[in-house]
């Protein structure tokens, strides 16, 4: 059994995260990961408190186990979310696009652990000295917002800058991925993309479809001139937010192209007009799965390939 240092911390069985997704993980596809042994993640996203209320009870009905609430900190009413979470009660917090130093102490106060998601080592030790419990370090092959190194550059630098466990992200979704993460340095792996095509996974059929029957280079950048750069699937959408860029439009242009565009992919399945965020690995991904057939097919594998390794050891 793959036992780290952030099973104990946070009281799961597998060192897995399911990465917090907007407009894609809810508590249905959370207590599924978190009942099989790893750490689900609802995405508040946008939700407004009320509903993100709604979502936590729910995931308390369907699991016992830990599981995790993602905030993006760049929303305008983030506190009303932060003192709904801390009103419901999770395990765990982890945030992204921000800084969460101002929200560690808050949530620690309410027995919550709190897990940043950093892009950059800078960060990674400013949320150390702030208290944080653990971080994510997020490679630019994951899907949605994103920075600007990748997974391999960014885990083992992390790792060396701090004291902390780091779960390692981005361009993972089998095995092999698993094991590369752990000999980085890493405590873990938080996947999001290969749970978008999972039973347990609500969102339109279509955008696990497009996951599924993705190529390697179908996931691409746009918005870089925002500031927030999001990978997503290539489609319509895509190829306008690109051609914005060649002709240096407008940041308010944007806007007005991305309102409403990951409902239109989560909820209504818009091939053309819908934000499809997914990671790199999209390509790699060939089958929706179960997440239990996810979860353990990938700790049995990556067991027995660490069992393996020792066959390049020589004389
Ligand atoms: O947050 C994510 N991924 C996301 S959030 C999201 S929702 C969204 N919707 C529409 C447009 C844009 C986003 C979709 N995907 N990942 C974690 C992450 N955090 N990636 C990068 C960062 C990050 C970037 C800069 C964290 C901190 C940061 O710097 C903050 C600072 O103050 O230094």
């Amino acid at each position: 059994m793959i036992k780290t240092p952030i099973c104990d911390k946070i009281g799961i069985k597998y060192p897995i995260f399911q990465g917090g997704m907007a407009w894609a993980s809810d508590y249905a596809l959370a207590s599924a990961v978190s009942n099989v042994g790893g750490l689900g993640i609802i995405g508040a996203g946008q939700m407004p408190p009320e509903l993100l209320v709604r979502e936590i009870r729910k995931a308390k009905d369907n699991t016992d186990k830990p599981f995790g609430v993602n905030i993006i900190l760049y929303l305008t009413y983030i506190d009303e979310l932060v003192d709904a979470i801390i009103h419901e009660g999770v395990s765990v917090v982890t945030t992204g696009a921000g800084n969460a130093g101002t929200y560690i102490k808050k949530f620690h106060d309410a027995n919550i652990k709190v897990i940043p998601v950093v892009p950059s080592t800078a960060l990674a030790k400013r949320m150390e000295r702030a208290g944080a419990d653990a971080l994510i370090a997020e490679g630019m092959e994951s899907g949605g917002h994103i920075g600007e190194l990748t997974t391999m550059v960014i885990v083992p630098q992390v790792v060396n800058s701090v004291n902390i466990p780091v779960i390692a992200a981005g361009g993972i979704a089998d095995y092999r991925g698993f094991v590369a993460a752990l000999c980085l340095g890493a405590s873990g792996i938080q996947m999001g993309t290969r749970f978008l095509a999972t039973k347990e996974c609500h969102i339109h059929q279509n955008w696990k479809d497009m996951v599924i029957k993705a190529s390697d280079r179908d996931a691409v950048v746009t918005g870089r001139p925002t500031g927030h750069p999001v990978r997503v699937l290539k489609n319509r959408l895509a190829k306008m937010f690109l051609e914005l860029e060649s002709k240096c439009s407008p940041l308010a242009e944007y806007e007005k192209l991305g309102m409403g565009s990951l409902k239109a992919a989560s909820i209504d399945g818009n091939i053309e007009t819908g934000s499809f965020m997914s990671g790199q690995i999209a390509g790699m991904i060939r089958e929706e799965k179960t997440v239990k057939e996810v979860i353990e097919e990938i700790v049995s594998d990556a067991e027995d390939l660490i069992g393996d390794m020792s066959k390049f050891i020589k004389g």
